[in-house]
This record gives structure tokens, sequence and C-alpha cells, in this order.
């Protein structure tokens, strides 16, 4: 690296120490240009993308079709508000819609703020339609979870780190074990304020925890028979990054969500973000069928930019890309030769302990303790090595390249990694 070079990066770097509020802690990478599963830095050093903007960049950074679709609405109609009607949003409701399975969609622009506009739904639904006292719904959510950063969401955080000190909390939250049914049924059968179960297919921030294979499917049924919510957050899950269009589609690998699959677990309310514009632009949404989405009465929620032209466009292309490149399905082929060539080398590790996931939303548990800087120094060498990753809880690395990959350059990240591992070997 240049001296000139080194400035370049080190000036990006020292401009956000100066002027940019410290909430992170990237690694130390400056990155100036994205293509389908590569990004570059500043110094031209080219990067396999293994994060893929936790799972946002599912179809790849820069997508044409999905910035051509960004380019053409972003000259023509931008923002109107939704003080108006525009010519792209109905057209994209429909869309969405007939390609999950649902009445209605009501859009927004970040994953918490569809967390939150799904509390908000299933609260209102408790009282209107369920007939529980006003203030007293309670709302089931499980430990360790992660939904997204605002003051209700971090109430119901386990995680020190994002709760401390931004209090009062929102009340009405109940914690019990993810992956534990006894547990849900007992707290369902608690109180008869349960209005809700929020629950993640997979726990991705906390470490790619998969529930049991039968889980969602009895939770689900649990709910129905208590006429409970079953909220599915699919922010990082979905969109085909786990081999199936929905996590909660279970072994289901055909391009869209639909009853007729035995393992297709439909939740009333769906909630989904990042990929849904492929990376591109902010979109998110929450989804249900009339008897839940109509409490929504005018003026009773909204954002200024939800459901706006450009996200509308942009959504509609993410969508097709999945479909029109088989993303699911390689997704799933890409997932199981994944975890299939790191087991072999796990047999004769003695840094990794396991490897976990479903499709192409992977980590690794890397045997040392949470504490420990392992972790964090395997992705500083992966990054040395031309592939970049971040650890999740400490020990624990997630695997979460763009779905558009193709089987050779999976491999070529597979040696990559078991290449950067080996270093650690004790
Ligand atoms: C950060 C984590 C992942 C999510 C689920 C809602 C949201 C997220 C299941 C909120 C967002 C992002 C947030 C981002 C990093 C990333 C993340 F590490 F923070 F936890 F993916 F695991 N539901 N996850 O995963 O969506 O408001 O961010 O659009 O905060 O650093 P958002």
């Amino acid at each position: 690296m240049s001296v000139l070079e080194k400035n370049a990066a080190n000036h990006a770097i020292a401009l956000e120490d100066q002027y940019g509020a410290h909430n992170y802690h990237p690694l130390p990478v400056v990155l100036a240009k994205g293509e389908g599963v590569y990004v570059w830095d500043v110094d031209g050093k080219k990067y396999y993308d293994f994060l893929s903007a936790y799972s946002a960049v599912n179809q790849g950074h820069c997508h044409p079709t999905i910035i051509g679709a960004m380019i053409e609405q972003a000259k023509t109609l931008t923002l109107t508000s939704r003080a108006f009607y525009n010519d792209k949003l109905g057209v994209y409701e429909e869309y969405i819609t007939k390609y999950f399975g649902f009445d209605k969609v009501l859009p927004m622009n970040t994953g918490a703020e569809a967390v939150e506009t799904a509390i908000k739904i299933c609260r209102k639904w408790a009282y209107e339609k369920k007939g529980i006292s006003e203030n007293d719904a309670q709302i089931i959510v499980c430990e360790n979870n992660f939904h997204g950063r605002t003051t209700t969401i971090i109430s119901f955080s386990n995680d020190e780190n994002a709760r401390k000190n931004f209090g009062p909390y929102t009340a009405g939250f109940i914690k019990i074990a993810y992956d534990d049914l006894d547990a849900l049924e007992k707290a369902i059968k608690s109180s008869k304020n349960i209005a809700g179960f929020l629950v993640e297919p997979i726990q991705g921030e906390a470490g790619v925890y998969m529930p049991s294979s039968d889980y969602l499917a009895k939770a689900q049924k649990l709910c129905k028979d208590n006429n409970v919510l079953f909220i599915a957050d699919e922010v990082q899950t979905g969109i085909a990054r786990t081999g199936s269009i929905l996590a909660v589609c279970g072994n289901c690998s055909c391009e869209n969500a639909c009853e007729k699959q035995e393992t297709y677990v439909q939740p009333d309310v769906l909630i989904l973000g990042k990929a849904l514009s492929g990376g591109v632009y902010p979109v998110s949404a929450v989804l249900a069928n009339d008897e839940i989405m109509n409490v929504i009465k005018p003026g009773q929620h909204g954002s200024t930019f939800g459901g706006n032209p450009v996200a509308a466009a942009v959504a509609i292309a993410a969508l097709d890309v999945v479909q029109d490149e088989n993303l699911t399905q390689n997704a799933r082929k890409l997932g199981n030769l994944f975890r299939s060539e790191l087991n072999k080398y796990i047999e004769t590790s003695s840094i990794v302990s396991l490897v976990r996931g479903k499709g192409l939303l992977n980590a690794i548990v890397i045997n040392d303790t949470e504490e420990s800087e392992t972790a964090w120094n395997i992705c500083m060498k992966l990054s040395e090595n031309g592939l970049l990753a971040k650890p999740t809880h400490g020990n624990i690395i997630r695997f979460a390249p763009p779905l558009v990959m193709t089987e050779e350059q999976l491999l070529d990240c597979v040696s990559i990694i078991t290449k950067t591992l080996k270093e650690f070997e004790k």
C-alpha cells in the first residue's frame, strides 16, 4: 500500500472518527466499490463480501436491474408523501402481497420501523378485535432477540450493551427462551392479555441459532389455538437468504411462499426489510391479511418515505431478480456445499468447534472464550486474504455472502477461509 493510498484509507477513517458518532467499531477496511459478490477498498484491493451488509445485499452489490429501476424512477418521481397517490405504490402493493400470499402490505423504510409497525398493529388488533383491555396487551419475545434499535425494541432486548441507559423502557413484553415450546405455552396461558408472539425464524445476531425443525410450526399452532398473532421477523432471514423465499417456508424452495407446502408456516404478520431492496435503498414492509391489517385506519400510522415511488420500483426489481436468477435454489445448493466443505475442515480443527446455518446464512463457532480477540483477529486475517466477514457475539463469525455467488466462487471462499483458520490452529 503506497503512502498516498494509506493516507486515503486513514483519512477516511480519521474523518469518521472526528465527525461521526462512535456507534460502531468497524473492521479497518475502507470500501469504495461493490459489484456482485465483490467489494473493493480505496486502495483497489478486491474482497469477497461474506457479510452482504447483514443480508441486505442478497442480489449482489449494485445489481444492474435494481440500480436501473432506481435510476429510472429517481429521474421521474422520487417522493410524493402519502398525502397523494402515485402510480407506482399500488402496483408494488399488488405485486408484493401476491408474491408472499397476504391481503395487504404496510410499506415502511427500515427493518426497525417495520418491527415497530408490527407491534402497533398487533396491539391495535388485540384491543379492537381480541377484546383485550386497552394498554394491557402483552407481546411474547425471545431471549437473545435482535429486532432493531429503537427504544421500544431495545426495551425487550437482553443485550445490555444495546439497552443500558436508554430507559425508561417500553412495557408490554414477556421474554421467554428461544426454541422452547413449553415456555411459549406457559407464557400464552399465563394471561388473557397475550396479543402476539414476535420471533426470528433463525436468530441471526445471536449467532445464527436455528430452532428445532418443528418449533415454528408448533409455535404457530399454539398461537392459532389461543388467538395470539404469530409475527415472523424475516428482515434478515427472508428474501431467499436461507434457501427458501422465507425461513418460515421450512424446506420448500419454490420461489413463492404458499400454503400448499406442508412445511410452510404462514405467519399472521410478516416483517421484511434489508434485501427487499437488494441493499440499494431503505425498504421494509409489514404484510398481513385484512382481518388484521384493517385495524389501521387513515391517520393512525405512516412515514414520510414509506411506500415512495423509488422504494416501490426498487422492491419490485429486487424481488424480480430473486425469481429470475433462482436465488432461493442457489442459496440452498451453495449453503449445503459450504457447510459440507467446512465440516471436512472442522473434523481436524482445534480452532473451530462447529458450523451451523441454513442456506447462505451460516456461522462458525471459534473454540475460544466470548471475550477473546480470536474471532476478530481471524476476521482481520480474512480481510488480508481477500474475504470480508465480521464476528457477531464474541467467538462467532457470521458468513453470509450474496446469493448470486457461483459454486466456483464459493469454493474459492472456502479455501480462503480454511487457509486463514489454519493460521490460528494451535
Ligand atoms: C446494526 C445486527 C444483524 C434484524 C432483524 C430487524 C432489524 C434487523 C432480524 C432492524 C437489523 C442489522 C442492524 C445492523 C446490523 C444488523 C444486525 F448485527 F445488528 F444484529 F443483521 F444481525 N430484525 N439487523 O437483523 O432492521 O432497522 O437495521 O433496517 O444495527 O448494526 P434495520
